[in-house]
């Protein structure tokens, strides 16, 4: 990875910028107007200790969640390298519930495949074999993201360092075995309010969402760290992601994996 530039005063600083936001539900500027030679490794820093005093505040990790894995999000989002991001149990939202959009600041939607392991996974080296033999099962998953930076705009190491714009997540549907799937096929629609907004299939991840389970593996290694057996992890964006708004009912359906749906209130 890169290299570390921002010392400890900085990170804890930029920290507890993006903190405020996330608990505040404001935009903030990208952390690289202030601070234009950050790094990957840097937004990692600062993503590391924001999931401390997440932790510290008594917040569970569930997981985690790769992000900007298919050609579709990074063009959406003019990034064109993936990252990762954590998921605690104040993130997570039942199938079908009313989801509240007041704590958040331009929350939108977007449907992924999750793995649930039953192995630890370490890196680096990891491979998608290595991932398909430690998943316990997949389900469908919508997440639901909430780029604390004005405008949704921002660069690697900003959202990088806003936990990779991680807010919501809720996962569904049918819980299936992998090796009963051709998980590089699966279509995926998503309607909201009735209408088709997107679509597209599972293999625009990387070419098969394991693939980005692997590099989210070999990434968390960089930080010496590893996936617990027991971990939620989401693969990325299949499609882009769609603006919500209190009244909006969103729908994505998975083949051969059910569907999961939610609704947004003020
Ligand atoms: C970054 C988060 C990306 C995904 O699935 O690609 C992400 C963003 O687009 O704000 O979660
Ligand atoms: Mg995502």
């Amino acid at each position: 990875m890169s290299q570390l530039t921002l010392s400890r005063a900085d990170i804890a600083r930029l920290c507890e910028r993006v903190e405020g936001a996330q608990l505040g539900a404001y935009a903030i500027p990208k952390l690289t107007d202030d601070y234009p030679a950050m790094t990957v490794a840097d937004g990692y820093a600062v993503q590391a200790e924001l999931r401390r005093r997440y932790l510290a505040r008594g917040h569970r990790l569930t997981g985690w969640k790769a992000g900007l894995t298919s050609q579709a999000k990074m063009r959406q989002m003019g990034v064109n390298v993936p990252s990762i991001g954590f998921l605690t149990d104040h993130m997570a939202r039942p199938e079908n519930s009313a989801i509240t959009t007041a704590d958040m600041v331009h929350p939108r939607v977007e449907c992924e495949i999750a793995f649930v392991t039953n192995k630890v996974l370490r890196g680096p080296g990891c491979v998608l074999d290595d991932v398909l033999a430690a998943t316990a099962y997949v389900l469908p998953a919508v997440e639901i993201i909430d780029s604390r930076f004005s405008g949704f705009k921002f660069d690697l190491p900003s959202v990088i360092a806003d936990n990779g714009s991680s807010a919501r997540y809720v996962g569904g549907g049918r819980a299936r075995y992998a090796q009963d799937l051709d998980l590089r096929t699966l279509g995926v629609v998503m309607e909201k309010n009735g209408e088709i907004v997107a679509m597209a299939a599972s293999a625009a991840v990387m070419g098969h969402p394991a693939a980005a389970i692997a590099m989210l593996v070999n990434i968390l290694a960089e930080q010496g760290e590893e996936l617990a057996a027991g971990s939620f992890v989401m693969s990325g964006g299949i499609t882009e992601a769609i603006p919500v708004k209190p009244g909006d009912n969103v729908i994505a359906r998975f083949q051969e994996l059910g569907s999961v749906s939610m609704r947004f209130i003020e």
